[in-house]
């Protein structure tokens, strides 16, 4: 009988450490800015509801409004319209743990046709990740990043300059897959709490 328990025990452990292991990513933060402003562009807009703009400035444009590139809703030209190339700061703060894998997307759609060469934007999330980027990395940007140590964070796109025509930002998304050592420790809690009552269900049916 005790073997069988232990066996059973074993059994669900392992399922629950099965399942577990497979748990999807978490989604974030996710932003097309389509919905900002009741749908229409702005210049030097700081009211966003997943942003705050804590340097410089930002233009909501494109859906008829200065609308460069054209199918993509509204989306922001990172350098707006005060000679002051903004800072787009999330609103929320994430806890990352040792061993979480995230993955940051977002789209370079271009650059203002008015803009002057060098523009530069440096995307960071703390000491985890920062890298800069110009025109050539027009396209869906796409990083991996292994996290090495707990730490929390924003979400940070800096846009240097300042002659009122940037990089263009759109569709960012923000994903996290967590590490699953502390669902492990439930697994076996799992298997001893139904080891027990297996124990006591025992017990009761010998009394009987
Ligand atoms: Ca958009
Ligand atoms: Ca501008
Ligand atoms: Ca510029």
């Amino acid at each position: 009988m005790k073997k069988l328990l232990l066996t059973t025990s074993f059994f669900l452990g392992f399922i629950s450490f099965s399942s577990l292991q497979a748990e999807a990513s978490v989604i974030l933060l996710q932003d097309n800015f389509d919905s900002e402003n009741g749908g229409s562009g702005a210049l030097n807009y700081n009211s966003f509801v997943n942003w705050d703009v804590t340097d410089g400035t930002v233009d909501l444009i494109g859906n008829g409004s200065f609308d460069f590139f054209p199918g993509n809703g509204l989306y922001l030209d990172m350098d707006g319209t005060s000679a002051n190339a903004g800072t787009l700061q999330s609103k929320s703060v994430f806890n990352f743990n040792t061993g979480d894998t995230i993955t940051l997307m977002f789209d370079i759609l271009g650059q203002n046709p008015g803009a002057t060469s060098n523009n530069t934007m440096t995307v960071s999330l703390g000491s985890l990740f920062s890298e800069t980027f110009d025109i050539n990395n027009t396209g869906t940007i796409t990083r991996t990043i292994d996290v090495t140590t707990d730490i929390t964070t924003n979400l940070i796109f800096n846009h240097a300059g300042g002659d009122n025509g940037g990089l263009v930002l759109d569709n960012v998304k923000l994903e996290n897959a967590p590490v699953p050592e502390p669902l492990t420790i439930l697994g076996a809690g799992t298997a001893i709490a139904f080891g027990t009552g297996f124990k006591r269900k025992l017990a009761k049916a010998k009394k009987q």
